[in-house]
């Protein structure tokens, strides 16, 4: 059974967002007419509490989109964004959430960022994504949203490392950097997942 995974359509990663992805928008039609093609649809949303540890404002003296270590780890300093009940975190008005079954937050530990919508970048914590994927009996993971070299690459990597076959969808998502996203695809080959275009991945689905 295959699942559809709709990582962080939020107003604040789309043109005129605060961590906008260029083009971030022209995703949503085709995600809409995607999702009755799958029995599960599923969505993330990056959910952090203000003065997150990922944003630049949170270290004195650091630019946006740098990148220093944190615990241990690369972290590029974001914009703030998605900031807790703020109209950026919302999912994007033109999304259509009627086959939405439930929705994941992440990010919400002030001091690791999360991109993944299986655990954040520590593995330190589940979201419980992958249980409750497996408790829905699916074995097929597609994966679309924003953006496609963050969140959406950090999601297929842990869909993979959990024994789900994965796909991302290439016109389904887009990148902040496309050259980061090259490097993605790769990554995402070598571990055994797929890169497609939508019609490539429905088209190999046949039948679910
Ligand atoms: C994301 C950077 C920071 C994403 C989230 O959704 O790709 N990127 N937080
Ligand atoms: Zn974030």
């Amino acid at each position: 059974m295959k699942a559809l995974l709709l990582i962080d359509i939020q107003n604040d990663f789309v043109p005129g967002g605060a961590l906008a992805v260029p083009e971030g928008d022209a995703i949503i039609p085709l995600v809409n007419t995607l999702q009755p093609q799958f029995e599960l649809v599923v969505a993330t949303q990056d959910w952090h509490p203000g003065g997150h540890k990922s944003f630049a404002s949170a270290h004195a003296g650091q630019a946006v989109f740098s990148t220093i270590e944190l615990h241990g780890q690369p972290q590029v300093l974001w914009p703030d964004h998605c900031v807790q009940d703020t109209p950026g975190t919302e999912l994007h008005p033109a999304l259509d959430t009627r086959r939405i079954e439930a929705i994941f937050r992440k990010g919400m530990n002030p001091e690791i960022d999360s991109y993944s919508g299986f655990y954040d970048n520590g593995h330190l914590k589940s979201t419980g994504l992958a249980h409750y994927l497996r408790g829905k009996g699916v074995t097929q993971v597609y994966i679309a949203g924003l953006a496609a070299d963050y969140c959406v690459y950090f999601t297929a990597k842990d869909a993979l490392a959990e024994g789900f076959a994965t796909v991302v969808l290439a016109d389904a998502t887009r990148a902040i950097s496309e050259e980061g996203f090259a490097q993605a695809t790769a990554d995402i080959i070598q571990r055994g997942g797929q890169v497609l275009t939508s019609a490539e991945a429905l088209a190999i689905g046949q039948p679910a």
